[in-house]
């Protein structure tokens, strides 16, 4: 009865979308990994990663998040950082992951080619592309505590605060979702952690109407793919963006001018929940798809 009560009285605007008629509560969990003490104080990056569960998954996902941390291709940590908060309900923000489209190129070198090309659609300067990349690309060992992303004012290609990088966190793939993309990633051999991990962070940080685009390659050794993104294309993987067994990788995101407090606050602390998939796109080659986009100047 009285469920049935609470379920009549509930505005109509919040009513349960697919993946979230489960009312158990929900928690943030964060795992990051250090090697020579904590990031804050200058030890080298191993592994991160941010989940939201019910509690039923706490367990079985700080199992798994240890784990991760303590098998990373990039070393042993001796600093690992397990955090756990309970979210607010009401404080939850439901989204939709960002489309997913592989554009194929020879080599890094073309990979890299294409992220300038991609940036000078959104109708972004060429030397803001040259500087994403070479930030990217020339991380340097001064940058060891860095485990975030910078933040490039789209205007004056200048990096803003913190120099020291943000770090993206509070989202997670609903499960519905993750099934649903898993089935749509397996399809072309994509599903595996790095692509829905970094789904969710770029659909994250897409949300905020500051953010013109991100671009991303991995830190980990082997995985050479990484990607730029847009509201407008979507999530557009690159398979090679740096020559494997290196291990620099970084993140940038391009922003317009903005309330920076606000836009930190959003990325770090707004906690968002994807239960809805876009659609996974066939591989295409990077010429072909750029000759049928239509230029969106979005800067
Ligand atoms: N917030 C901000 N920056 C981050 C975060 C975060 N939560 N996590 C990682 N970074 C930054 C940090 O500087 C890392 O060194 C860098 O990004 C790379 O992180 O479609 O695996 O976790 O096939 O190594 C992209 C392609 C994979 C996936 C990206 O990044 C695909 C990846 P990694
Ligand atoms: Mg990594």
């Amino acid at each position: 009865m009285y469920e049935l009560a609470s379920k009549l009285t509930r505005p109509p605007s919040l009513s349960p979308g697919p993946g979230r008629e489960n009312h158990s509560p929900l928690f943030s969990v964060r795992m990051r990994a250090a090697e020579g003490g904590p990031h804050e104080d200058g030890g080298r990056h191993i592994s991160g990663a941010e989940r939201i569960v019910p509690a039923v998954q706490l367990n079985p996902t700080l199992e798994q998040l240890l784990k991760r941390a303590q098998s990373h291709e990039r070393g042993a940590p001796d600093f690992i950082n397990l955090r756990i908060e309970q979210l607010k309900p009401e404080a939850i923000q439901y989204a939709s992951t960002l489309s997913v489209t592989t554009l194929t190129v020879q080599d890094y070198q073309e990979g890299r080619q294409v992220i300038n090309l991609i940036l000078e659609e959104l109708g972004l300067k060429s030397t803001v592309g040259a500087r994403t990349i070479s930030l990217i690309s020339n991380k340097s060992s001064t940058d060891r505590g860095l485990y975030g992303a910078w933040l490039l004012d789209a205007g004056t290609g200048r990096l803003l605060e913190p120099v020291r990088g943000v770090r993206v966190s509070r989202m997670d793939l609903a499960e519905i979702t993750r099934s649903d993309l898993a089935a749509q990633l397996t399809q072309f051999g994509l599903n595996n952690n790095h692509v829905l991990e970094a789904l969710a962070l770029a659909s994250k940080v897409m949300l905020h109407p500051a953010s013109i685009a991100e671009v991303c390659w991995s830190d980990d050794p082997h995985y050479v793919t990484g990607y730029v993104a847009c509201r407008c294309f979507g999530y557009l993987r690159i398979p090679y963006l740096k020559p494997a067994g290196l291990d620099i990788g970084g993140r940038v995101f391009i922003v317009r001018a903005t309330d920076l407090n606000q836009y930190l606050h959003f990325l770090t602390d707004q906690p968002v929940l994807f239960t809805e998939a876009a659609p996974v796109n066939p591989p295409v080659n990077w010429a072909d798809w750029l000759a049928k986009t239509r230029r969106r100047p979005v800067y």
